[in-house]
């Protein structure tokens, strides 16, 4: 396997709307990572990944662009971002910047020139359609929306949205309009960014003829339609071949099997994905699902890709709370999920916070959510007759504010992110869970996160090993063995609230077993057996002869 500093990273992953706000208005701003990157360094943080900042209205937080060449004025300008940048490399760390490119903003020029006309050279950019039999074009639903489609009173045609209204989709058929995107992406590039991660990259392609589906709600059909190995391709030609650029691409409803496509070292297209088999399947936690899925990708992308390990983002509702225990045991397990994170194959991602083992929040009413995509959903399902209270309860746990609300900072008011009102809440929980808290305390989150980042720097083993995992079909112990040269890992992990006793496999009973990190302080064996506390995490390097 290819060794590639990407492969070897540790990214973190800034929302920088929540991260630190520096004057007030209530929303963290480039200025504010800008202060907190010592922080950030501190970790042993590699790379960092930026959620958009172009201008835009904001309806979907940065994914709805109007001008991809300006900084949106929450975040600050272009001075500071260039500063950013400048400041994210003296401390040796690179940064990748969010390419939204499947869809603008409908204040797009691009669009409200489109929309002008039936004969507008922009007309094009976008994907317009007649009405059928007097109604959309088709059955599609959108991500965010009960139709794919929207309809144009003046031109008496529908544009097409895979998201929000507000988002029309690009038409990547005109080469124009591609050739316009490569150039915005040399803009940024030449300014110094480390790559981009690719926001809903397999959608650019759509399905010929746009046929009804037989499941309107299965929207998979949005994804991985003919064409799209083609664009990439081009993109890569154009633009990314160019530099030492690092790329991942958003790439939800692949399989092992289609995903090599978009990562195979020899198609040259991207460098690696995120890919959503877990997120889409696993509501909650499904050891035995997530085994299959960790090992078919692995066997899938084996010597020929890369693959990235996450379990949340600004979109996926705080591990801790979706996956793990965030109520008697939110110590442990946070730590058992970044011992898992950190050792499976793949790049590593961090999502801010999760750090310091941020949770989930519950607020009252729908009245203190932001996310357009709950909020839609929640006025569809009660426009059909729902009742209220019920349809607001059922979009809790995976609302995406869960990921949104502030960094916690301290415990001063708003939990030191903001001197203003922040815009979205801060979650209650801030005066126990914060940076300050955790910085004093050895035994931390952080520092467990920070001594893994430094194994990875000096362990081979955890980036490039051989993964085989012994415990298939055990619903609560995951073990598995990391091997490079003559070192071998071995990876226990007690995800459940009980004690269990695991055996160690037959074949490296014999050894000698050194500790290289368990997140409880004193492991206990029994003979071959380990005698695993709920939650309990433990790498040992297993001495081979
Ligand atoms: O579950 C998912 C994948 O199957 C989704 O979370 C998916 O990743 C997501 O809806 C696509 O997200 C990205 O594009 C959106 C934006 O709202 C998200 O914040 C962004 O991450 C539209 O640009
Ligand atoms: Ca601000």
């Amino acid at each position: 396997m290819n060794k590639k500093w990407w492969k070897e990273a540790v990214v973190y992953q800034i929302y920088w709307r929540s991260f630190y706000d520096t004057n007030g208005d209530g929303f963290g701003d480039l200025e504010g990572v800008i202060q907190k990157l010592d922080y950030v360094k501190s970790l042993g943080i590699d790379v960092i990944w930026m959620n958009p900042f172009y201008r835009s209205p904001d309806r979907d937080n940065g994914y709805d662009i109007a001008d991809y060449y300006q900084v949106m004025e929450k975040a600050g300008d272009m001075e500071v971002f260039e500063r950013l940048v400048g400041e994210i490399h003296k401390r040796g760390m690179k940064v990748i910047m969010d390419l939204v490119v499947n869809h603008t903003s409908d204040q797009h020029p691009w669009f409200i020139e489109s929309k002008t006309s039936k004969e507008n050279p922009k007309r094009d950019w976008y994907i317009w359609k007649e009405p059928k039999e007097g109604r959309e074009p088709n059955n599609w639903r959108s991500y965010f929306a009960p139709s794919a489609w929207e309809w144009d009173q003046a031109s008496a045609q529908y544009y097409f949205h895979s998201f929000a209204v507000e988002q029309p989709d690009l038409n990547w058929k005109n080469p124009e309009l591609r050739k316009e995107i490569y150039r915005m992406m040399r803009f940024w590039l030449d300014k110094g960014i480390d790559g981009f991660r690719m926001d809903v990259i397999n959608l650019l392609a759509k399905q010929e003829g746009f046929p009804d589906a037989a499941d309107p709600y299965d929207i998979s059909y949005l994804a991985d339609n003919p064409g799209i190995h083609e664009y990439l391709e081009e993109m890569n030609r154009e633009v990314l071949q160019h530099y030492d650029a690092m790329t991942v691409g958003e790439i939800p409803f692949v399989t092992p099997e289609t995903g090599l496509l978009y990562v195979h070292e020899d198609r040259n297209e991207l460098n690696t994905l995120f890919h959503f088999q877990v997120a889409d399947e696993m509501a909650v936690w499904d050891m035995c699902r997530y085994k299959e899925i960790q090992s078919a990708w692995y066997n899938g992308l084996k010597d020929k890709g890369w693959n990235s390990q996450f379990l949340n983002n600004h979109d996926h509702t705080r591990q801790v709370t979706r996956y793990g225990n965030d109520r008697g045991y939110r110590v442990q397990s946070s730590k058992l999920l970044a011992t898992m994170i950190h050792t499976l194959p793949g790049t590593a991602y961090i999502y801010q916070g999760e750090e310091i083992g941020m949770t989930g929040v519950r607020f009252d009413s729908i009245e203190d959510y932001d996310d357009i995509a709950m909020k839609n959903k929640y006025a569809e399902l009660v426009e059909k007759g729902g009742n209220p209270q019920e349809v607001f309860e059922s979009l809790l746990l995976l609302s995406r504010d869960n990921s949104r609300t502030p960094m916690q900072w301290d415990d001063s008011p708003e939990a030191g992110f903001t001197a203003g009102t922040p815009w979205i809440k801060v979650n209650p929980n801030y005066k126990d869970i914060n940076v300050k808290k955790a910085l004093e305390d050895e035994n931390s989150v952080f520092y467990y996160y920070k001594k893994l980042i430094s194994l990875r720097k000096e362990n081979e083993v955890m980036v490039y090993g051989d993964y085989i995992d012994w415990s298939e079909g055990d619903e609560h112990v995951y073990m598995y063995t990391r091997s490079y040269g003559d070192v071998t890992w071995l990876v226990v992990l007690n995800h459940s609230d009980q004690t269990h006793t695991a055996a160690i496999p037959e074949k490296f009973q014999s050894l000698d077993k050194r500790i290289v990190i368990a997140n409880y302080p004193d492991p206990q064996s029994e003979g071959d057996g380990l005698s695993l506390q709920p939650h309990e995490a433990r790498i040992y390097e297993l001495k081979m002869g």
